[in-house]
């Protein structure tokens, strides 16, 4: 058996930590993988990166590419017999996925804070592109509504640390500053500690920094990095298990679907 894995840019964290997970459960029950990148968040592009997987005649495809549900449920007609996994699409839509559930780790990025003490709190979001990135910041306005709270001032990244250290630049530029600032993903809180660090800002003193993912470096960030876990080697393996399951083509005992949770782990960039 093959399976096929659509991903979009693998120099990003999800992207690339999936890819070796994926690679590595396949090996270990004998098949194969072979992966086609689409360049642009395009349903075309999506659908160009499947053509050359069934053309490459895979068994199964998984897809991280951030879709819409209505795009997610073209991609599943379009394939017809083969099975399609997706990884980054809505919980809510009623599609064969593997997720993380974005609502808790808004939640325990928020409660983190509160708990704290914090009341001015800005976001660093996503791009608006990415079903993940509005599903957290959504989470966030949520979370913080709750407590009669609004963001302080909201700003939007591209998931690179460039942009987190450009959007944090110009926040801390403003004459009314945060005390706490929740980040889309490690990458972006990798730029904002460096704009801390710039701006004479002291984290976690004067400002709390809060991640989303957990990567392998995080821990080495300076202060090492208090963030939201996602367990990609988990969801990396469950996906491959579950999409062979799909292959054995016996009704009764095909799979569901998965949200996983999210961990807070504490470090240092919070007070
Ligand atoms: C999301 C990551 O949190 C972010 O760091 C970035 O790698 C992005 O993926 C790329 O799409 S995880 C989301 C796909 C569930």
């Amino acid at each position: 058996f093959t399976l096929g894995l659509a991903s979009t840019d693998l120099a990003l964290h999800a992207p690339s930590q999936w890819a070796s997970a994926i690679k590595s459960r396949a090996h270990q029950l004998g098949y194969h993988v072979v992966i086609s990148m689409v360049e642009d968040l395009q349903l075309q592009s999506c659908r160009a990166a499947v053509n050359e997987l069934i053309a490459q005649r895979v068994d199964g495809i998984l897809i991280n590419v951030p879709l819409e549900t209505t795009d997610a449920q073209a991609i599943t007609q379009y394939c017809g017999d083969l099975p399609v996994l997706f990884l980054d699409v809505d919980p809510q839509a009623s599609l064969f996925s593997i997720l993380f559930d974005p609502d808790t780790g808004a939640r325990q990025g928020v409660a983190h804070l509160l708990a704290l003490g914090h009341r001015q709190i800005a976001l660093l979001t996503g791009p608006e592109t990415s079903v993940s990135a509005r599903l957290r910041y959504q989470g966030w306005l949520h979370e913080l509504a709750a407590h009669q709270l609004t963001p302080l001032r909201v700003m939007e990244g591209d998931w690179s640390a460039a942009s987190g250290y450009q959007c944090a630049l110009t926040m801390l530029n403003q004459p009314k500053l945060p005390t706490a600032i929740l980040v889309a993903n490690d990458q972006m809180a990798l730029g904002v500690l460096r704009a801390a660090h710039a701006s004479g800002v002291a984290v976690p003193q004067q400002l709390s920094v809060v991640g989303y993912d957990d990567t392998q470096d995080s821990a080495y960030f300076q202060p090492p990095l208090t963030t939201i876990r996602q367990d990609f080697q988990l969801s990396g393996r469950e996906s491959v298990n579950r999409l062979v399951q799909m292959l054995q083509k016996n009704p009764a005992s095909y799979p569901d679907s998965l949200l996983l949770n999210t961990t807070l782990i504490q470090r240092q960039t919070t007070a």
